[in-house]
């Protein structure tokens, strides 16, 4: 299995951008220097959405950096994913498990302790909280405090990552309370220059707490 890093978990916006600003941004990205990547893609059809995954799991080989494809776990599958992100609405963590084997699988919990400690016992190898922050890439989202970071530090003993409107300015309170990755989409995305900013969100895990 791929191993977990500190660090960037950078979400792809093809929302906003064209597929090709999409790669072209993820290669600097990757050259920067991100931790994970993940492909999330709410609109496309299947035949797209398997052909943007297999250019972004391509890109994430030559950089050696784990490849994640959110939701579907028949997409993983057929472009040979480094794991599966999955809500409470997706399928479920046994039977991802079972259906992949020995790869990632990420778990959105969303502001609960309790949805860790059941993905935790269910053997998923990393949980996510959030939004920390107002977001304009996702509706509906459910807000989390920074203390949940504290809490789960010390009840779960899996990489905890946050997500939610997240920037090189408000990610330090995260680190310190222990998110071990920040999870962002339009701070990356969505930023004038991506090298500077992707250095910015890097110093965060480089400081003292
Ligand atoms: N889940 C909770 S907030 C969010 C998701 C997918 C969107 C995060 O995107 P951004 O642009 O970094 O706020
Ligand atoms: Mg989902």
């Amino acid at each position: 299995m791929a191993i977990l890093q500190r660090g960037i978990y950078a979400i792809t916006d093809f929302t906003s951008l064209k597929d090709t600003e999409v790669f072209a941004r993820t290669e600097l990205l990757l050259r920067a220097g991100i931790s994970m990547l993940q492909y999330r893609d709410k609109s496309a059809t299947a035949k797209a959405k398997i052909s943007r995954a297999r250019e972004l799991r391509s890109l994430c080989k030559q950089f050696n950096t784990p490849f994640i494809v959110n939701d579907d776990i028949e997409l993983a599958r057929d472009t040979g994913a480094d794991g599966i992100h999955l809500g409470q609405n997706d399928t479920d963590i046994q039977t991802a498990r079972e259906f992949l084997g020995p790869i990632i699988i990420g778990c959105s919990c969303y502001n609960s302790l309790h949805l860790a400690q059941e993905a935790q016992a269910a053997g998923a190898d990393y949980v996510a909280f959030g939004a920390f922050h107002d977001t304009s890439s996702k509706k509906n989202t459910v807000k989390a405090e920074p203390e949940i970071l504290e809490r789960a530090s010390h009840e779960i003993m899996l990489p905890l990552v946050a997500i939610g409107g997240i920037t090189p300015e408000n990610g330090k309170v995260l680190v310190d309370k222990g998110a071990a990755m920040l999870a962002v989409i339009s701070a990356l995305y969505g930023a004038n220059d991506t090298n500077a900013t992707i250095k910015k969100f890097n110093l965060l895990f480089e400081q003292e707490q």
